[in-house]
């Protein structure tokens, strides 16, 4: 169904301009870098961005919204978030389990779960009654409880083995994770897609345009500004124990 972008779209644009600058300034930062191992971070991190950016364009340029039929309201529901998040969220992930040096298996879980939160989080947004929009968000809010505890867990685990200034990046970057990761199924629910009305369009999109730029941008910016640090995770033989 046809949907038009309203006023909220001043928040796809700025959100489109940040991504691609994060991209530009990411880009930058990588050239020069010949160590294949710190170069993962870099390539991760771009796509990251590029993926970004990509999507808010489609959305600010109207290709990314569609309306959904709710009992006889139509909300206006952005759908290439949730394209979107499905390949940054894992990437994010990715960045963080290298860091902390997990196994296969620490990280295919994490992903698992990350790939079912927003597969769900999809099916919540064009879910046609309150009911089930509700209870697929309930659902998806669980997977992110479940992906946090392994954050918490497992992962911060195997980066207590790292060399300290790895671990404490680590740290930082895991609790800038948490904090933000866990505002995404708030707004959503008291946004448009949660049918409480509670916050309207205009300010849930700017909400998710200041998530998205921290969470991908920021997260950047803080992995990536030091290098002796990713240094050490590519050569971690070189680390004192
Ligand atoms: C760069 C984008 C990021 C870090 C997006 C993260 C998104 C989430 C953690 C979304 C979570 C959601 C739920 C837990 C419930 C249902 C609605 C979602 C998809 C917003």
């Amino acid at each position: 169904m046809a949907a038009t972008v309203g006023p909220e779209s001043i928040w796809l644009w700025i959100g489109t301009i940040g991504m691609t600058l994060g991209t530009l300034y990411f880009v930058g930062r990588g050239r020069g870098v010949r160590d294949r191992k710190m170069q993962e971070f870099y390539i991760i991190t771009i796509f990251i961005t590029t993926i970004a950016a990509a999507m808010y364009f489609a959305m600010a340029t109207g290709f990314g919204v569609t309306e959904v039929m709710v009992g006889d309201e139509a909300l206006t529901i952005y759908w290439a978030r949730y394209a979107d998040w499905l390949f940054t969220t894992p990437l994010l992930l990715l960045d963080l389990s290298l860091l902390a040096g997990a196994n296969r298996n620490t990280i295919a879980t994490l992903i698992g779960l990350d790939v079912f939160m927003i597969g769900t989080g999809a099916i919540a947004a064009l879910s046609s009654t309150p009911g089930t929009r509700i209870a697929w968000w309930a659902i998806s809010t669980g997977a992110l409880l479940a992906l946090l505890y392994v954050l918490v867990g497992t992962l911060s685990k195997n980066a207590r083995n790292r060399a300290p200034e790895v671990a404490s990046l680590f740290g930082r970057l895991r609790n800038l994770v948490i904090a933000l990761w866990f505002l995404y199924p708030v707004v959503w629910i008291l946004g448009t897609e949660g049918t409480f009305g509670i916050l309207p369009l205009y300010w849930e999109t700017a909400a998710f345009m200041v998530l998205d730029l921290s969470a991908k941008v920021g997260f950047g910016v803080i992995l990536l500004q030091s290098r002796s640090v990713l240094e050490r995770v590519a050569t971690p033989t070189a680390a004192p124990t």
